[in-house]
Parts: structure tokens; sequence; C-alpha cells
């Protein structure tokens, strides 16, 4: 297998992680849509990391087909999602809350990016942010039995791990710091346990790709 998109980007980021946890050997093509996409359009076609080449050299793209395709490789015992109810529904609002997160966080970083200064519309990053800050904070305010929905880690963890890792990321130039460290205590303990493991620490990309500021792409 090989996965494709370099670990900056966040959805990348969780597919390696659950990769890693899992057990399953993969190759790591660290482009992206911004400097490579003719080249990531050949693995999807809406033109985003991440995408999974599968050894029958099928593709999946989108993390969240890339992620329900392994947890029903390995099986019940070992999905990050339970396969079955309640377990399914239960940890899968979860992920959904914090992918919510994510995406509204990405999105004011494009509100901020792509547009020439004097275009940026602030009251749409406020609102974005303030998404991401209502969803974060349901997830703080869960009870954590040890993790977010069970006794054991699964991608409601993950995600928001990698949903507060990029949240606090170090800042692009000019983009307001919206969530200081110490804005969710819990999901920061929560994130600093799962940042213990080898499957994170594999995966961290380093702090100068997390200023990088995007920008349109060339088309190719
Ligand atoms: N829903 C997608 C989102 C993927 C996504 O937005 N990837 C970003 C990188 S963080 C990207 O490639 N953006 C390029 C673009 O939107 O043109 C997923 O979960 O995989």
């Amino acid at each position: 297998m090989m996965l494709v998109g370099r670990y900056r980007s966040p959805f990348a980021r969780r597919a390696a992680i659950s990769l890693k946890t899992l057990g399953i050997p993969y190759d790591h093509k660290p482009i992206t849509a911004w400097g490579n996409l003719k080249e990531m359009r050949s693995y999807n076609p809406v033109g985003r990391v991440p995408a999974l080449v599968l050894d029958n050299g099928e593709v999946l793209f989108d993390s969240n087909a890339i992620l329900d395709y392994l947890d029903q490789t390995v099986g019940p015992d070992k999905a990050l999602i339970p396969l079955t109810e309640p377990g399914r529904h239960k940890v899968m609002r979860l992920v959904v809350a914090a992918m919510g997160a994510l995406e509204k966080v990405v999105h004011s970083v494009y509100e901020f990016t792509m547009h020439p200064p004097e275009k940026v519309h602030q009251p749409w990053i406020d609102h974005n942010l303030s998404q991401t800050r209502e969803a974060l904070t349901w997830l703080e305010s869960l009870p954590q039995t040890p993790w977010l929905e069970s006794a054991r880690m699964t991608q409601a963890d993950i995600t928001t791990a990698v949903v507060i890792q990029f949240a606090q990321r170090p800042g692009i130039d000019g983009f307001p710091d919206a969530f200081p460290k110490g804005s969710f205590p819990k999901l920061e303990s929560l994130r600093d346990r799962i940042a213990k493991l080898p499957a994170w620490q594999e995966t961290m990309p380093p702090e100068e790709e997390m200023r990088f500021r995007p920008t349109i792409p060339a088309q190719g």
C-alpha cells in the first residue's frame, strides 16, 4: 500500500497514524495538492490529499473512506471505529464532531491565505473559528474513560488529537492564535497521551512545515 500526502495535512496524518496503529505497513509519497496538483489529481480527481493506493492498484481517497477500508480490513477486534452498533454510532458522532472542528479551522486558514489581504473577510474567519471552538468545547466536556468513548483508543481519540495539534500549530504570520495552549486542557492531555505512541512520533511533521502558508496551486 502507499499513502499519498504529506503529514502536515491533518487529513493525511490521521490516516497515517491509523495505518501505524493498526500495524499495516505502507510506503509514503509525501506530496501536496499545492505543489503537485497534476500528480495529486492522478490519484484523486478532486486533487486533495490523502489517497491510499492499494496493492491491487485501486486508489481510495478522502481520509474517511481510507479509514473505513482499513477498519473493514482489520476486522471487528481491531477496528478503530466499531463495525457494529451500538459502538459504531457512539464513536462516529465524536469523529464527525472532531472532523467538523478540523474542516472549520482549515476553512479559516484558507480564507486567510487564498485571498489578497484586502479581500479577506474577517467575520467569516471568526465564524469558522467559533464553530471549531464550540465543537472542541463539546468534546472537552465529555468524560474520558480513559479514552473518549471507551476503555480502548478509537478513531475519536486519534482524530481529536490531530485536530488539537493542528489548531494549536505554530502560526502562519498574521493568522489569529485562536486556541492557545491551555484552551482545552482535557483534550490537550489526551493529545499528549497519544503523542507518546510511535504512530504519532513517526508521523510528526517538522515545525517549519507547519508554518507553511498554502497558496492557490498552479493548474498543471
Ligand atoms: N475530506 C477530505 C479533506 C482533504 C483535504 O482538504 N486535504 C487538503 C490538505 S489539508 C488538500 O489537499 N487541499 C487542497 C485543496 O483543497 O485544493 C479528507 O478527509 O481527506
